[in-house]
C-alpha cells in the first residue's frame, strides 16, 4: 500500500473544480484518507517547491500557489502515487493525454489544477508538510 499527496490548486478551487477532482480520484478506487483547505503563505509555498528554486518560473509559481486557497489530500492505494500522476496527465496540458485532468481543465503549464508527488520519497515529505499522523486516517 502507497500513499501520495494530492493538492488541488488555487485555479482548480478557483473555478470550481474540486468535487471534479475529487471525484475523479474516487472513480478510480484511490482512498482519500486525509484532506484540509489552506491558504500558503508565500515562505510555505517556497519551502513546498524549493527544489524549483533555480528554475526561472519559481517566483511566478510560489505566488500562484499563494493566490488563493488550495485543498491538500492524502492518498493511499496500490500504485497510488503513478496512478494518481495518470489522472493529473502530463505538467504541460498541451500534453497531456485527452480525459486527464490537466488536459480537460488546466489553462496553461502553470496553472494546471492539481499537484501530486513524484516518487516515495517525496510523498512522504511532501505528506509532512501538511499532515501530522492525528490527520490522516488509518
Ligand atoms: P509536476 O507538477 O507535473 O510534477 P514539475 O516539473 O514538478 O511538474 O513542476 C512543478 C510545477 O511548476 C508545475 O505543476 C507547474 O505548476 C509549474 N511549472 C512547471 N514547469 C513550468 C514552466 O515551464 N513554466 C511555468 N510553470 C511551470
Ligand atoms: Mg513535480
Amino acid at each position: 500500500m502507497e500513499r501520495t499527496l494530492s493538492i488541488i490548486k488555487p485555479d482548480g478551487v478557483g473555478k470550481g473544480l474540486a468535487g471534479e477532482v475529487i471525484r475523479r480520484l474516487e472513480q478510480a478506487g484511490i482512498k482519500i484518507c486525509a484532506m484540509k483547505m489552506v491558504r500558503l503563505t508565500l515562505d510555505h509555498a517556497g519551502m513546498f517547491y524549493a527544489v524549483h528554486r533555480e528554475r526561472p518560473f519559481y517566483s511566478s509559481l510560489t505566488e500562484f500557489m499563494t493566490s488563493g486557497p488550495i485543498i491538500a489530500m492524502v492518498l493511499e492505494g496500490e500504485n497510488v502515487i503513478q496512478r494518481n500522476r495518470e489522472l493529473m496527465g502530463a505538467t504541460n496540458p498541451k500534453e497531456a493525454l485527452p480525459g486527464t485532468i490537466r488536459r480537460d481543465f488546466a489553462s496553461d503549464v502553470e496553472k494546471n489544477i492539481v499537484h501530486g508527488s513524484d516518487g516515495p520519497e517525496t510523498a512522504a515529505q511532501e505528506i509532512k508538510f501538511f499532515f501530522n499522523d492525528l490527520e490522516i486516517q488509518h
